[in-house]
């Protein structure tokens, strides 16, 4: 089996997709890479910074990948605030990757898209794969533009590109970074450090989420299915529930009881009213047996249960 390249390693994903690469394969397959130094992994760690066309070439040309997981992107928040390096991390980032990949003659492309393809003008309930994407976000805009970049190269045959489209990923390892759907992780940290939380969507937005371990399981199982099965390629759609702010603080008023929340809206709000509620993830259930194990409450609890040490230990449970 050739090695495996991963790009944003350090991120909400990459940390814990890294740690199942290397379990799975063993950590000599694993490359890791990501700005920045540290990190505990135990494979081998490169720095690399995506939109580095030179050093993202040095690096696929040094070690001939099989497969790419390419999750180094900027997030739908922080994307609004500094539209330049989101298009830039995104959008020539992942060109970079792609033309390396296939200059060295990497087999698989894997990449996380997102709900954030989707715009006001979508549907907004159990919205389908092939509907209408018209995002109105520098974020949604360069995943979008990324999707059919990838399934240009995957139908010419110079790559087997594949993609899932996440919702708000759950997570108690590594916080997120400059999301939208970041306001969960923070809800639930708060509730378990026993802290009052304002939270920056309206109590009755309701948005399509995932848990990490599922999340996880869903690119590689994408990564390593055969090519006969799939109808599309980088545009699935894949979600295991979705819910509200309020009906979260509902289910965390469960396991605390007199957790407080308050609701004052910021420019976060507008990014989510143009996201669909939920999602339809029957094509990644058929072509490539997507099959989430968690639904609300297991997560609820799950996290409870990883995030209570760390708070006892005296660790802020802050992002
Ligand atoms: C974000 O909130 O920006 C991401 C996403 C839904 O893609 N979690």
């Amino acid at each position: 089996m050739k090695q495996i390249i991963v790009t944003g390693s350090r991120g909400q994903i990459g940390t814990e997709l890294v740690t199942e690469l290397c379990s799975r394969y063993g950590p000599e397959k694993v490359i890791a890479t990501d700005l920045g130094t540290h990190t505990d992994f135990k494979c081998e760690f490169v720095e690399l910074d995506v939109t580095d066309r030179t050093s993202v070439f040095n690096i696929f040309s040094r070690v001939s990948p099989g497969t790419v997981f390419h999750l180094a992107g900027v997030l739908s928040a922080r994307g609004e605030e500094q539209p330049e390096t989101a298009f830039n991390v995104n959008l020539n980032g992942t060109k970079n990757v792609l033309d390396a990949a296939i200059s060295s003659g990497t087999e698989r492309f894997i990449f996380p898209s997102t709900i954030a393809v989707f715009g006001p003008h979508t549907p907004k309930k159990n919205v389908a794969v092939d509907t209408i994407t018209r995002p109105v976000t520098m974020y949604g805009i360069t995943k979008l533009f990324c999707e059919q970049l990838a399934e240009y190269y995957s139908r010419k045959g110079m790559i087997d590109a594949r993609g899932i489209r996440l919702p708000g990923i759950i997570s108690h390892r590594t916080p997120p970074g400059g999301g939208t759907t970041d306001y969960a992780i923070d809800m639930i940290r708060s509730a378990v450090a026993r802290r009052k939380y304002t939270c920056f969507l309206k109590k009755d937005t309701r948005l399509p989420m995932m848990y990490m371990p599922d999340a996880v399981n869903a690119l590689v199982k994408i990564s390593e299915v055969g090519s006969s099965s799939l109808l599309h390629r980088t545009d699935f759609n894949v979600s295991a529930f979705d819910f509200t702010p309020g009906e979260l603080e509902t289910e965390l008023l469960r396991h605390f009881p007199g957790f407080e929340v308050t609701y004052r809206q910021d420019a976060r709000q507008a990014i989510a009213d143009s996201w669909p509620a939920s999602v339809d993830s029957s094509c990644a259930e058929h072509e490539w047996g997507f099959a989430p194990q968690f639904d609300m409450q297991r997560m609820v609890s799950d996290m409870i249960l990883n995030l209570r040490p760390l708070v006892k230990e005296g660790r802020s449970a802050q992002t």
